[in-house]
């Protein structure tokens, strides 16, 4: 028999406008969620993990995943009190285990957590998307943020072309552009003004590719050891977008990253987030070659879809639509469950806002009816393609 995957979907906590009985309803039987309100840093008390818990049960269903336990900034640039919070972690990683909840979902971003330039754009249909634009995201690093080294990584006629584009911003659009770039979006946790980013940038100082995947190597090496001890899988987010941001270095963006973060400690504990929206932003990162090559190591499944342009844009798809070919990834995971005998928990990613939602008050990306639906195609193609498999 093929095992279908563990069908979840994300929950903010108490504050969601989404309900744990929504989802019920939308057809999820596991629950995504964080103690959003614990300052990054700090051990998560087994009381907050206990009271959280029974919110679920009583609502019918079960914890299966936190997402995320964000990692300090000082753990990233190994700096200030990183020792005392990479402890810290690894008891919020035993508190956890001790309660029964055995996947953690980490990212290892610097500073800024997951980057939408738009939170509603309006679609031919009349629903809202996600969409990243590249133009704004220069114009901010460039005449926003005015970072001086930015200006010897684009060449003239680019700088020319992005003041035009820029110059050509309304006050209200410049605006929502820093709110949308330095707010943070939903479970980011952390918000910046201007001035702090740029504060915080300078802590990047000295900091490459190499460094932080050596800073990340290090964070591993010292909480595998308690992953495996308690039953913890632990599960990396990819970059979002896969790519660097503002001179900053991003290192879970490609194939050869996962290769390498799973070379550097190949324990079945340290595994991958695989995101089919984010990896699948870069046309190189051939998703279902990299099914086949870590599915060893997949231990969480987002799935959703996005649409590359020319210019270097994309936008959030539905979920069987755009670049992601959906059905292959659900049937190579599917084959990665059956050769494991084991359940990964899957959630639907993002959902357009439509319907009912467009007049309410939503997380950005994760309205109800958006991923309802999301879910229910997932669900659709998995249920026909186990059908198919176990009637061979
Ligand atoms: C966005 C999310 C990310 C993700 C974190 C994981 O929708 O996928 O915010 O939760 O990067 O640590």
């Amino acid at each position: 028999m093929t095992p279908r995957m563990e069908q979840t979907m994300r929950w903010y906590g108490p504050n969601d406008p989404v309900s744990l009985r929504d989802i019920r309803q939308a057809g999820a039987t596991g629950i995504v969620t964080a103690l959003h309100h614990i300052p990054n840093g700090e051990v998560w008390p087994i009381e907050e993990i206990k009271k959280r818990k029974k919110l679920i049960e009583d609502a019918g269903l079960t914890w299966y995943v936190v997402e995320s336990v964000p990692v300090h900034e000082e753990i990233k640039i190994r700096s200030g009190r990183y020792e005392e919070f990479i402890e810290n972690y690894q008891q919020t990683l035993r508190n956890l285990a001790s309660e029964g909840i055995f996947t953690v979902c980490y990212n290892f971003m610097p500073i800024l957590d997951w980057t939408r330039t738009e939170l509603y754009k309006e679609l031919p249909n009349g629903a809202k998307a996600l969409f990243y634009e590249k133009k704004a995201v220069e114009a901010f690093d460039l005449f926003i943020l005015e970072r001086p080294e930015a200006f010897q990584e684009y060449s003239q006629e680019e700088i020319q072309e992005i003041k035009t584009y820029y110059e050509a911003l309304s006050p209200e659009k410049k605006q929502l552009i820093i709110d949308n770039i330095l707010k943070g979006l939903p479970g980011s946790e952390i918000g910046y003004t201007l001035d702090e980013f740029r504060q915080m940038l300078e802590t990047y100082n000295g900091i490459d590719e190499k460094k932080l995947q050596e800073h990340l190597r290090l964070f591993l090496e010292a909480i595998v050891p308690v992953a495996e001890e308690v039953g913890v899988f632990l599960t990396i987010h990819p970059d979002d977008p896969p790519f660097s941001l503002y001179g900053l270095p991003r290192i879970v963006s490609t194939a050869a990253d996962a290769r390498r973060i799973i070379q550097d400690n190949p324990s079945p504990h340290n595994g991958l987030c695989f995101c089919t929206g984010s990896y699948g932003v870069r046309p190189d990162n051939d998703l279902l070659a990299m099914i086949q090559e870590f599915g060893n190591h997949i231990n969480f499944i987002h799935l959703r879809s996005t649409k590359r342009d020319q210019a270097g844009n994309f936008i959030e798809e539905n979920h069987l639509d755009g670049d992601v070919p959906m059905a292959a990834v659900v049937q190579e995971l599917l084959k990665v469950q059956e050769r494991r005998g084991k359940r990964i928990p899957m959630r639907p990613d993002h959902g357009h806002q439509m319907l009912d939602d467009l007049s309410k008050k939503t997380n950005p990306g994760y309205s109800a009816i958006g991923r309802l639906k999301g879910l229910a195609e997932i669900r659709g193609i998995e249920e026909a393609l186990v059908f198919l498999r176990n009637h061979d």
